[in-house]
């Protein structure tokens, strides 16, 4: 199938834009079309079903929760990350060269009752420059009862928050957590094939899903300035596949150029 019949291609308006500046996220619904969404059901269970176990809260969130690189095993999630429509976007807000960064199903089915608290995603792999989007692109519908994301409006300002983790916390990759008040906090309700971009200091967490009936699959991709090093790493540079433009590093263009 064309990826023209599974994703709709279109550009952020200036206003759109603007909202992103001042918000650090955006919403844009409908990204993925009904058969594309289905599409990528089918491919993430199989990758799912063959790695994961049901829910046990004596888990981490990694265990319980997150399934890397899916790119690798769902061709239409491949497909959607280096040539969907957020690549352009992503382009809009980045600049002309774009890699990506990372990819992972964030799965919360239900029954997955373990909450995630308050953090920034440049506070598990800080990149820089600081401007790398984080994408959640829903595969269910999602709401307050299934687990759906929170996330503080304009808290990106704040900037970098420096974490102090100890050598074994940072080995085990326990949760990182910080102070948030959660007055302030929005929640993120989407329908399948809608997609929320944010800010890489964007302040978020989720609550636990505890519905009976309901999964909330959602998947996590995100996007960095081709060039983008990780500092906690001696600024080398986060390897992950150009999909736009050019960087000036050897080793990031030729990553996964074979996929
Ligand atoms: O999927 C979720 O509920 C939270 C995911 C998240 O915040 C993250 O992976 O950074």
């Amino acid at each position: 199938m064309k990826k023209e019949e599974l994703f709709n291609y279109r550009k952020l308006s200036d206003g759109e834009l603007k909202s992103y500046q001042d918000n650090g996220y955006l919403i844009i619904k409908g990204i993925i079309k009904p058969e594309g969404v289905k599409q990528m059901q089918q491919e993430c269970m199989v990758a799912w079903n063959k790695e994961k176990e049901s829910f046990d809260p004596n888990k981490s969130w990694l265990q319980n929760s997150l399934l890397v690189n899916i790119h690798h095993q769902a061709s239409t999630v491949r497909d959607y990350y280096f040539e969907g429509p957020l690549v352009d976007i992503a382009s809009q807000i980045i600049g002309p060269n774009v890699k990506g960064a990372t990819s992972q199903l964030t799965f919360k089915m239900k029954g997955n009752t373990k909450p995630f608290g308050w953090h920034q995603d440049n506070g598990y792999g800080e990149l820089e420059p600081y401007n790398a989007i984080t994408t959640l692109t829903a595969l269910d519908d999602t709401d307050r009862g299934n687990g759906c994301l929170w996330l503080i409006p304009g808290s990106h300002k704040q900037g970098q928050i420096r974490v102090q983790q100890d050598a074994d916390q940072k080995k085990s990759q326990s949760e990182i957590i910080v102070e948030a008040d959660d007055k302030l906090a929005v929640p993120i309700e989407m329908k399948a094939g809608d997609t929320l971009l944010f800010n890489c200091w964007m302040l978020h967490k989720s609550d636990g899903n505890y519905s009976n009936d309901r999964d909330r699959r959602i998947l996590f991709l995100r996007y960095a300035d081709a060039d983008a090093v990780e500092v906690y790493n001696e600024r080398k540079p986060r390897l992950g596949r150009l999909v736009k433009g050019k960087t000036k590093f050897e080793e990031v263009k030729a990553f996964e150029a074979e996929l």
